[in-house]
């Protein structure tokens, strides 16, 4: 088989731009290593910043998210028992849209079926070949079967365990991290959300958040400690805490049910540099994690793509490589960005197992600033709402 673009991963960055280059006349298979179903079974990520919003409209995906996307025009920093509003669309003259990952990666799937553009799932042993010279290929095993495509480009878009970036060889990359010694232990449940907006708690038992899928089903997360199992934690007893860690007001108007999702995420910062290896190009979670208090993780996706496909339409389309030769460092000036506001909400917003009294006074003087100063409100809701690209 040949193509064009062969797409390792089919996670919204995948398929994000799997949509742009079918739209653009640009041929693409995309490649993942488990089936649909269990994609769609994945609960992540929920607020959309403008910026991926646009995208999705590119990609001629929008039009559920344009009727049932929640639009957010603020939130609330919930700590010594207040609600302080950090207004948005007063601060930045933009909003966000709360709409679940899960439902964009249908739609786009949807799209993808519609075009007739080419998904091979549950594929076995993706190994990429030759992406140092202008014939890479990728082989795969299916029940069984080799296959073979040939290619001009690879997107690797296969997450953090992916292959893409394990392919690399040693000392062609360098790597950043910073591990936290604590999770989110999130919950999925069928009952109205505790208010119309986002609500980020800092209370002394540990961070809280309450998020929303639609207006009968809401998303909340408890910080626990790194190594926490979710089977230790009854419906009860995640009710108890959450509420425990809200003003009261929130605290008693929570709706509670049975959950039907419960898992922990691991909270982690991590950027590999560069982007670009030959004609490999490293995208989304296959290239950085930032933890998900600033709601960037599948953002940072969506503005990797927008840079990938303008730079692939430009290879393609124009016989020009100025754009995807400009990828990696165009990409990674927004990534950093955002790795750093993801890190420093974080640090502001959780209890650390190891802190000092010092620290401890430093996160107090940060909130009481942000919470009293247009400007500090002001880069707080910036890098909320999506810096441009
Ligand atoms: P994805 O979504 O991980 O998709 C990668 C796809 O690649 C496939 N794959 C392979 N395919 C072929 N061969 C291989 N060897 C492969 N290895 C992997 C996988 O099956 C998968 O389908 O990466 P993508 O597209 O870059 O999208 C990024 C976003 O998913 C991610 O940034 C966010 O979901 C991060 N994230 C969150 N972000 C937020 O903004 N808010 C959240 O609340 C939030 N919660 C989360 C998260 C990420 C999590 N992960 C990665 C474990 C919760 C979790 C649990
Ligand atoms: C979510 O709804 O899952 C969500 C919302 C905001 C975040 C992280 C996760 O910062």
């Amino acid at each position: 088989m040949r193509t064009q673009v062969v797409i390792v991963g089919s996670g919204p960055s995948g398929l994000l731009l799997g949509q742009l280059l079918t739209g653009a006349g640009i041929d693409n298979v995309i490649l993942d290593r488990v089936g649909k179903d269990y994609i769609l079974g994945r609960v992540r990520a929920g607020v959309l910043e403008q910026g991926t919003v646009d995208l999705m409209g590119k990609a001629g995906a929008d039009a559920r998210l344009a009727s049932e996307g929640l639009v957010h025009d603020g939130f609330s920093i919930a700590f010594d028992g207040r609600d302080h509003r950090i207004d948005l669309a007063g601060l930045t003259g933009k909003h966000v849209t709360v709409y679940g990952q899960t439902e964009m990666t249908r739609d786009l799937m949807a799209a993808r079926e519609a075009a007739g553009t080419s998904t091979l799932y549950e594929v076995e042993d993706v190994t990429l070949h030759g992406f140092d010279t202008d014939k890479p290929f990728v082989t795969y095993t299916k029940h069984g079967v080799t296959g073979r495509i040939d290619c001009d480009i690879i997107a690797g878009c296969d997450g953090f365990h992916g292959v893409s970036r394990r392919c690399l060889p040693a000392g062609a990359m360098r790597t950043f991290e910073r591990a936290y010694p604590f999770g989110w232990l999130g919950v999925l449940a069928e009952v109205p959300p505790v208010s119309d907006e986002l609500v980020y708690a800092s209370h002394e038992r540990g961070f809280a958040l309450c998020s929303m899928r639609s207006m009968t089903r809401s998303r909340y997360y408890v910080q626990v400690p790194a190594d926490e199992q979710a089977e230790a934690w009854s419906d009860n007893r995640f009710w108890d805490e959450l509420r425990n860690r809200l003003p009261r007001h929130h605290a008693e108007a929570v709706t509670t049910g049975p959950s039907f999702e419960k898992s922990i995420a691991p909270l982690r910062s991590f950027v590999a540099e560069p982007l670009r290896f030959g004609r490999l190009f490293l995208v989304g979670d296959a290239a950085h994690i930032v933890p998900p208090t600033g709601a960037k993780g599948l953002n940072l996706a969506a503005s990797d793509v927008h840079y990938l496909f303008d730079g692939l339409r430009d290879f393609f389309l124009e016989k020009s490589s100025a754009g995807i030769d400009a990828y990696s460092e165009r990409a990674l000036a927004r990534v950093w960005k955002a790795v750093r506001f993801s890190w420093w909400m974080t640090t502001l917003l959780h209890r650390f197992p190891d802190s000092s009294d010092f620290e401890r006074r430093i996160q107090d003087a940060e909130l009481d600033y942000l919470t009293h100063s247009q400007a500090a409100a002001t880069a707080l809701a910036e890098n909320y709402v999506g810096l441009a690209f």
